[in-house]
């Protein structure tokens, strides 16, 4: 059994900090590729390289059947039409599910299956759960207008493989058109 520390841990969903945990930062710099409009992000990147989302990870355990969560926060803000998002990944080992719990703010998460490419938008927002299946890239945007914070929590054995979106991107991007989120195919 584990001791008590690693049996409790406690989330700020304001901050998205865990006391105790690790907590990963991406800044604007760190999404170079991420945004279809590049004269938009090139614009921004040179006028600075603010924060736009971390992740606090939480790891107990890392047997076959474990569980790690982290508590993201991402930063409202757009380059061009786009909203600020986050890199997007699939799991290394591909039949990883994970579970997306909405804390505060709007925003939307943008799923794709990697067999089919087949794509969904699905919002992300306090006492929402979006299931992202196995074999599925996932990414998340702020689509408010305040930090959106949520708790994604997968098998410790999922992994990160960021290699297929850095490379080929989503098919599809989410943007604001006449005031209204789409979701569009990528030209
Ligand atoms: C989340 C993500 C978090 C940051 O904890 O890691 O939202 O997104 P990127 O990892 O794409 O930068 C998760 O999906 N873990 O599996
Ligand atoms: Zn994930």
């Amino acid at each position: 059994m584990l001791n008590t520390e690693k049996l409790l841990s406690k989330f700020n969903p304001l901050t998205a900090e865990v006391s105790g945990a690790p907590t990963v930062k991406r800044h604007l710099h760190d999404l170079r590729g991420c945004f279809a409009d590049a004269a938009a992000f090139e614009k921004a990147a040179a006028a600075g390289n603010p924060l736009l989302y971390q992740v606090a990870v939480v790891e107990p355990a890392n047997g076959d059947g474990d569980l790690h969560y982290g508590v993201g926060r991402l930063m409202p803000g757009k380059i061009g039409d786009e909203y600020f998002m986050t890199k997007g990944h699939l799991h290394s080992w591909r039949a990883a599910a994970e579970f997306y719990f909405g804390l505060t703010g709007e925003g939307v998460m943008l799923l794709e299956d990697e067999a089919t490419g087949e794509s969904h938008m699905v919002p992300l927002e306090p006492n929402g759960v979006v299931y992202v299946p196995g074999d599925t890239a996932h990414r998340t945007m702020n689509t408010g207008k305040t930090p959106l914070t949520y708790i994604g929590v997968y098998p410790a054995k999922a992994g990160h493989d960021y290699g297929a979106i850095a490379k080929n991107n989503f098919r599809c991007l989410v943007l604001e058109r006449g005031g209204k989120l789409a979701m569009i195919e990528r030209k």
